[in-house]
C-alpha cells in the first residue's frame, strides 16, 4: 500500500459556563434563580471530499479547533453554541487516533461526516439547580471541555496520472524530476518491480499524484513481463501519460511501442483504454530523436497530444506538468467499485470508572469522568463544592478512599486540582 501521512491535533469546542442570576424585578419582592446555560462547544467535523487527492493542506497546518460555547445570560438565556469547524479530507483517508493506533473512522465515500472531536456541553446555569429544598441554588456548572485528541491521517494514494510504457524509457527518471520520489533509475529492463507514487506540486497548493508502473511488454494483459499484476494500479487513474523513449535507442520503433502497448491497454481492460492519453516523448537529449518525433508528429499529432520532453536535462517536463494540472479538473474520476469496508467508527471505552494512585500522603484519582467534574465545578461557590462533595459520594470514591486508608489532613488531587480530606 502506499499512503500519504499526517500527524494532526483536533480539539473539540469547549461549553460555555451556566451563571448564577437572579431575577430582579420591580414590585417582584423574590426574584428566583435565573442564570442561564451556557452554550455547546463546537464539533470538529471531517467530510470526505473526492476532489481532494492528499493530504498536503494538513502537513502546513497541524491544530484544528472549534469555537467554544458561550456563556449563558440572565433571564434564563443560554450561550450560543459555538461554530463547528469542518475540514475536507480527501475519500481514502483511514483516520487513527495516535496515542493507542486504534481506527476511528474510513472515509470511503464523498460527502461522508466524521465528528473526530465533539465539544463539550453547555454548563447549567442556576436555574437549573432549583429544588423542592433549594430554592434559590447559587450554583452553575462551568461548561464541559471539548474532546481533544492527536490524530494520523493516511491515505492510500489512488493516483490521478499513470506513466506507462515500455521498460527503459525513463519512466523512472520523470517521476523523480517531477515529486519527491525516489525510484531506482538504471539502463536494464524491468528496474522497477512495483508502482512508485509521488505527489506533484503545481503551485498554489495544486497537485497531483502520478503513479511510476513497472514497464509494459508485448502480452501484458495475459501476465507476461511483470504485466497485469500492475495495470490494476492504472485502472484508477484519470489520466495515462504515455512514454517513448523518442530516440529509439534500443534500435525499437517508437510509432509500434506506441500501438503494442494502447493494443495491451484495450485488451487489458476496455474501460481502461478509454482513459485520456498523452503521449511522452521522451530522451529528446539524444541524436536522432528529432527525426522520430517530426515522424511521431506527423502520423499522429490529429490523434494524440505529444510532448516532447527530456528528463535526462528537463527541458519540457514543467509545460508537461502544466498541461496535466490544467486538462485534470476536467477529467471525471473513475468509479471505484466496491472498496472494503474493513474499517468501522470505533470508540474507546474503559471499563472502570476511576482509579486511586497513592503517593505518601497523596491520593490522586484519575478517570475522565470524574476529572470532568473537576473541570466542570466552580470551586469558588459554595453550592457547587457541596454538589461536588455529593458526586463523589455517589461515584463511590469516597468510599474507594477510605478503603485505601486517607486519614484526616491527607490531599486528594483529581485533575490537578488538590483538596483537603476532610
Ligand atoms: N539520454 C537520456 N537518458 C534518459 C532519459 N530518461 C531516462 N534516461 C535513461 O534511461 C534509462 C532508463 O530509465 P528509467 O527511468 O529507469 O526507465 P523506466 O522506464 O523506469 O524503466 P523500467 O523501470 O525498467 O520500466 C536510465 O539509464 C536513464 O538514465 C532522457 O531523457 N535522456
Ligand atoms: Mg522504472
Amino acid at each position: 500500500m502506499f499512503y500519504d501521512r499526517a500527524k494532526i491535533y483536533v480539539k473539540g469546542g469547549d461549553g460555555g459556563a451556566g451563571i448564577v442570576a437572579f431575577r430582579r424585578e420591580k414590585y417582584v419582592p423574590e426574584g428566583g434563580p435565573s442564570g442561564g446555560d451556557g452554550g455547546r462547544g463546537g464539533n470538529v467535523v471531517f467530510v470526505g471530499d473526492e476532489g481532494l487527492r492528499t493530504l498536503v493542506d494538513f502537513r502546513y497546518k497541524r491544530h484544528y479547533k472549534a469555537d467554544r460555547g458561550d456563556n449563558g445570560m440572565a433571564k434564563n438565556m443560554s450561550g450560543r453554541s459555538g461554530e463547528s469547524t469542518v475540514l475536507r479530507i480527501p475519500v481514502g483517508t483511514v483516520i487513527l487516533d495516535d496515542g493507542t493506533g486504534e481506527v476511528i473512522a474510513d472515509i470511503t465515500e464523498h460527502g461522508q461526516r466524521v465528528v473526530v472531536a465533539a465539544g463539550g456541553r453547555g454548563g447549567r446555569g442556576n436555574a437549573r439547580f432549583m429544588s423542592n429544598t433549594n430554592k434559590a441554588p447559587t450554583l452553575s456548572e462551568n461548561g464541559e471541555p471539548g474532546e481533544e485528541h492527536w490524530l494520523r491521517l493516511e491515505l492510500k494514494l489512488l493516483a490521478d496520472v499513470g506513466l506507462v510504457g515500455f521498460p527503459n524509457v525513463g519512466k523512472s527518471t520523470i517521476i523523480s524530476k517531477v515529486s519527491a520520489a525516489k525510484p531506482k533509475i538504471a539502463d536494464y529492463h524491468f528496474t522497477t518491480l512495483v508502482p512508485n507514487l509521488g505527489v506533484v506540486d503545481v503551485e498554489d497548493g495544486e497537485s497531483f499524484v502520478m503513479a511510476d508502473i513497472p514497464g509494459l511488454i508485448e502480452g501484458a494483459h495475459t501476465g507476461a513481463g511483470l504485466g497485469h499484476e500492475f495495470l490494476r494500479h492504472t485502472e484508477r487513474t484519470r489520466l495515462i501519460l504515455h512514454v517513448l523513449d523518442i530516440s529509439g535507442s534500443e534500435e525499437r520503433d517508437p510509432l509500434e511501442d506506441l500501438r503494442i502497448i494502447q493494443d495491451e491497454l484495450k485488451l487489458y481492460s476496455p474501460a481502461l483504454a478509454e482513459r485520456p492519453v498523452i503521449v511522452v516523448a521522451n530522451k529528446i537529449d539524444i541524436p536522432g530523436a528529432e527525426e522520430n518525433l517530426e515522424r511521431l508528429k506527423g502520423e499522429l499529432k490529429e490523434s494524440y497530444e505529444i510532448f516532447p520532453v527530456s528528463a535526462a536535462t528537463g527541458e519540457g517536463l514543467q509545460n508537461l506538468i502544466y498541461h496535466i494540472a490544467k486538462v485534470l479538473p476536467d477529467i471525471s474520476a473513475p468509479t471505484i467499485v466496491s472498496l472494503p469496508d474493513e474499517h468501522r467508527v470505533t470508540k474507546v471505552k474503559s471499563d472502570k470508572r476511576f482509579e486511586i494512585r497513592k503517593e505518601n500522603n497523596l491520593f490522586i484519582v484519575e478517570g475522565d469522568e470524574i476529572e470532568k467534574h473537576v473541570k466542570m465545578t466552580f470551586f469558588d461557590q459554595e453550592d457547587s463544592v457541596y454538589r461536588f462533595q455529593n458526586i463523589l459520594k455517589a461515584m463511590g470514591i469516597d468510599a474507594a478512599l477510605v478503603a485505601a486508608g486517607i486519614n484526616e489532613g491527607d490531599k486528594v488531587e483529581i485533575a490537578g486540582v488538590s483538596f483537603d480530606w476532610v
